[in-house]
């Protein structure tokens, strides 16, 4: 069986982190695409000169042509500029529209099969840019976002109640902006609903819904934390590594259950927009949207950011 073949468009920070995950778990070959002469060949060689250290043999190419991601299974797409401190993701709207306009042409032509992954900002108008242009159907394009935002949650509750991070399973619905929807209900720890346990760690119903409002809010921003931080960039190794997921999913037929931003036609009573919900990723990328029951609090917090990812889209006609 010929082996798979990954492409990366865009070769900065979270490109790097990529390339390396791929390496390490052995995805496939894998080649890196981005403008700056240099960057990516330099980058895909420092990661192929570890092979040996690491003990991982797969073949890393880094390249300013499209051709050589000819053939590719799964591509991720990174290219585009990131956040800087007091920017929103819908300030790089104008910018990275040009870039992603020429990464999708590029897709198109020259990985025509390809599953499209796509990480660059701001993510939900992105996505939808980039099946516009390739025309490729709705199950092979989808965005990044939703895996690193539950993961946050998750994070953020297991180091709040003194568990591990393993044991918790988190989920965030919607956009990836300040108005995404991290779902409470549907939390939980070992099974036991998250909620239980912070009342019995309070002993306070309202202190305990006081800790949880931090969580969310604290998840909503936690890009903007890194960001104000960092002070040059936004977040890499998150991103990354929640992308990863999503190609393993897709490259092994895995079929994860994971939060994907994808083209919804009436689930959740949207139609016509991407937006993240749970899906199975699959061999035939998203195999299956995972619809569920939202109470009315929830459905109202996934209206709101449905109507932010609407007035995005809507800006770039
Ligand atoms: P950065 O390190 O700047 O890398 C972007 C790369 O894109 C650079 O190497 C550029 O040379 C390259 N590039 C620019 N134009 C093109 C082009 N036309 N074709 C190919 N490559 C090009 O940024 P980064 O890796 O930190 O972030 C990349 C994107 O991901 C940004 O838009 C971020 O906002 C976004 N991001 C998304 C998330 C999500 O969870 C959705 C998280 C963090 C960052």
């Amino acid at each position: 069986m010929a082996r798979k073949k990954i492409a990366l468009i865009g070769g900065g920070q979270i490109g790097g982190v990529l390339a390396q995950l791929c390496a390490l778990r052995e995805l496939g070959d894998v080649v890196m695409f981005d403008i700056v002469e240099g960057l990516p060949q330099g980058k895909m060689l420092d990661i192929a000169e570890v092979g040996p250290v690491d003990g991982f043999d797969v073949n890393l190419k880094g390249t300013n042509d499209y051709k050589d991601i000819e053939g590719s299974d799964v591509v991720i797409v990174t290219a585009g500029l990131p956040r800087k401190p007091g920017m929103s993701r819908d300030d790089l709207i104008a910018t990275n529209s040009k870039i992603m306009t020429e990464v999708a042409k590029g897709i198109k032509q020259y990985a025509p099969n390809s599953f499209v992954i796509v990480i660059s900002n701001p993510l939900d108008a992105m996505v939808t840019l980039c099946q516009q242009i390739t025309g490729f159907p709705y199950n092979r394009v989808m965005g990044q976002a939703g895996v690193l935002d539950s993961s946050r949650f998750a994070a953020f509750i297991a180091w709040e109640l003194g568990v591990s991070v393993k044991d918790v399973t988190a989920m965030t619905l919607g956009g990836h902006g300040d108005d995404m929807v991290p779902l409470v209900r549907y939390t939980s720890v070992c099974g036991i609903p998250v909620m239980e346990l912070l009342e019995q760690k309070y002993k306070d119903k309202a202190k305990a819904k006081e800790v949880m409002e931090a969580m969310v809010k604290r998840t909503r921003g936690a890009g903007g934390e890194v960001v104000a931080l960092l002070k040059t960039g936004s977040a890499f190794y998150s991103p990354a590594s929640s992308a990863i997921a999503m190609a393993e999913s897709i490259l092994k037929d895995q079929k994860r259950v994971l939060p994907t931003c994808a083209y919804l036609q009436g689930e959740f009573g949207v139609n016509g927009y991407y937006v993240g919900v749970p899906c199975v990723l699959g061999e035939k990328g998203i195999e299956n949207i995972i619809e569920f029951k939202l109470d009315a609090e929830e459905q109202a917090m996934m209206d709101k950011s449905v109507a932010a990812v609407k007035e995005l889209v809507g800006s770039m006609k």
